[in-house]
């Protein structure tokens, strides 16, 4: 839910005119909707870059996880993990748009660590992934851009752990 239904819920559930609080929240959420907009943009146009850029650096830097016996070890399975990443970055862009990390918890974070558990991958692996795309998409922003966008990143990387 954006901020601004949100709010208008809360207030109607009270019978109440927004709050100066809330007016001042979606104001922030209206002005810095253009860059919002502009960050998503660039991640949606360069995803498969980012997500090239991150998968190289995990695997550089874990090899573990792509040799015989590592849970992304062969080509159908080093493809699902670039998937997984694919997903994250798509996640990102959501909370992104929406100004709000909530659309990242309900669909990429509750539940998650069990998943993985399940499956055998590991988290920790799937983190450091983030971490790439994080890296990968900043080097595609300017500073401030990248600052916003790395708020969501940051979000993620210390909800899955
Ligand atoms: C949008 C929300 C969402 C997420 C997050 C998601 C993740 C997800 N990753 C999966 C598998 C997988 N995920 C990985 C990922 C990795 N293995 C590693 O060692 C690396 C560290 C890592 C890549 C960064 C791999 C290799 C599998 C296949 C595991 C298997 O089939 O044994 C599966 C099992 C089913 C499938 O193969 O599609 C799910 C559901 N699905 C979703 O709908």
């Amino acid at each position: 839910m954006s901020i601004v239904t949100k709010s208008i819920v809360n207030a109607d559930a009270e019978a109440r005119y927004l709050s100066p609080g809330e007016l001042e929240r979606i104001k922030n959420f209206v002005t810095s909707g253009d860059r919002r907009l502009r960050i998503a943009q660039t991640l949606t146009d360069s995803r498969e870059r980012i997500v090239k850029q991150a998968g190289d650096q995990l695997f550089q830097k874990r090899p573990d996880v792509v040799s015989p016996g590592g849970n992304a070890y062969g080509e159908e399975m080093t493809a699902t993990c670039l998937r997984d990443l694919d997903y994250y970055l798509r996640l990102i862009t959501y909370g992104v748009v929406a100004g709000d990390v909530t659309p990242i918890e309900e669909i990429g974070v509750v539940g998650v660590r069990e998943m993985y558990k399940s499956l055998g991958t590991p988290v920790d692996g799937v983190i450091e992934g983030v971490r790439g795309l994080k890296s990968a998409a900043s080097s595609l922003l300017s500073g401030e851009d990248a600052a916003e966008a790395g708020s969501y990143f940051d979000y993620l990387i210390g909800a899955m752990q």
